[in-house]
């Protein structure tokens, strides 16, 4: 299939349909569960029963089995309205069930998957620690083997996890040092911890900026037992799962910020074409006129480097460099729209009762989370054989 430039009938139906429900369902309630820092239990499950959960798992295991650019899409269209919830699928889907479904065995999928995909159970990612962000192979979270029991035992800590600390969250995948090489770097592997295993602590973060309506985690891990069954994948190649797993991510967070760009520039321009100074709609003055034009160039830029790089990954062609290009670039593009819009809203742009001031807000973790831009920069170069 050669890559096109207009969305088909299957991304038009997908489009409509999260667009009515983002609309209807998300817009009412977004600016009071901001300001509550609120997560929706209620929400989430709706957005289960739009089939908003296991997108790209296959139907077998109780997934929609739907194509990545329809997921990126979704997300995008969540975006367009609000950050949380559009965090709340990206993450459940590409950061909690995809590990699962590519480096599960078959019983590890029959077993954790269908209720991931129904919106009745989240499940997290559980990477980041205090001192291992950007870092990644900084871990100090580890899995002892106890051969006696056949169980590995978990010490340690991660941070700022999504997901990880809800009334829905069923488990977490785990990256802990199970041994270290003779060089002394770590052996890295990834361990299936359901929600509720004695040991585990789980506090959600609070007095966060952006993304108020969605769960952010704080995990303590106390001599966990996991049966030597739970361990993900093969023993060691943790890190590069979990680096595969964000190769993925970073077309989701794209999404995140295109959503949020195109929303911003929606409705920059409704508010401009409304308010009068001088006489005249202040999209009529070419400053204003001029800052919706460049808004609408980037955005057009952004969408095209974002599809481009989902139709790469679903099309099982190389994406990663135009992953953490779209990352980078939608995420930069999705803070210059919220900021432009906001100096275009005036004084109103800085009150909570315009989403203009969310968006703004919500800006911000795009160039942070999921690998900051530096890390994205990083990456490209990489590629580019620097
Ligand atoms: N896919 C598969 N394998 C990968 C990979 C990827 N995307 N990236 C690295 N690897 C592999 C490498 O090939 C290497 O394998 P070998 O040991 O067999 O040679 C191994 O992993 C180590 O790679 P490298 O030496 O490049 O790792 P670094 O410690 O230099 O880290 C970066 C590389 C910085 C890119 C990585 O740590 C990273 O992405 N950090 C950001 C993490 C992040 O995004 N955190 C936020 C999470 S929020 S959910």
């Amino acid at each position: 299939m050669s890559y096109q430039f207009e969305d088909n009938e299957e991304l038009t139906m997908m489009r409509q349909t999260v667009r009515k429900f983002a609309e209807t369902e998300i817009a009412p309630l977004a600016r009071d569960l901001d300001e509550r820092e609120e997560f929706s239990v209620e929400l989430t499950k709706r957005m289960g029963g739009l089939g908003l959960f296991g997108t790209v798992v296959p139907t077998e295991y109780g997934g929609q089995g739907m194509d990545y650019l329809s997921y990126v899409v979704a997300v995008e269209e969540l975006a367009r309205v609000d950050g949380s919830q559009a965090a709340t699928i990206a993450a459940h889907n590409s950061l909690g069930a995809a590990p699962l479904y590519y480096y599960g065995n078959e019983e590890q999928k029959r077993q954790y998957l269908p209720s991931l995909c129904t919106g009745e159970g989240l499940w997290a990612f559980g990477l980041t620690e205090p001192e291992a962000g950007s870092d990644a192979q900084a871990s100090k979270t580890s899995a002892v083997f106890d051969s006696v029991k056949q169980e590995w035992v978990i010490n340690g800590s991660k941070i700022w996890i999504t997901n990880s600390a809800s009334a829905l969250t069923k488990g977490i995948t785990v990256q802990a040092v199970t041994g270290r090489a003779e060089n002394g770097r770590a052996e890295l592997s990834c361990f299936i911890v359901p929600a509720g295993t004695p040991g585990v602590t789980a506090k959600a973060m609070h007095g966060k900026m952006m993304w108020r309506a969605s769960n952010t985690g704080e995990l303590y891990f106390d001599n966990v037992r996991v049966p030597a069954g739970n361990m993900l994948g093969v023993r060691g190649q943790g890190f590069k799962m979990m680096m595969e797993t964000l190769d993925n991510g970073r077309l989701s967070i794209a999404a995140m910020g295109l959503g949020l760009a195109k929303g911003a520039l929606e409705m920059t321009l409704r508010y401009a074409q409304e308010r009068r100074t001088f006489g005249k709609a202040i999209s009529q003055h070419q400053a204003v006129a001029f800052k919706l034009a460049e808004m609408a160039t980037r955005v057009e830029a952004a969408e095209g480097l974002l599809y481009k790089a989902a139709w790469l990954k679903q099309e099982h062609k190389p994406f990663q460099k135009q992953a953490a290009m779209a990352k980078l670039y939608c995420s930069e593009v999705a803070e210059y729209c919220a900021r432009e819009g906001q100096q275009t809203f005036g004084g109103y742009g800085l009150m909570k009762e315009y989403p203009i001031e969310r968006f703004y807000r919500d800006a911000a973790l795009l160039r942070i989370g999921e690998g900051t831009s530096e890390i994205q920069r990083l990456v490209i170069s990489r590629y580019l054989g620097c």
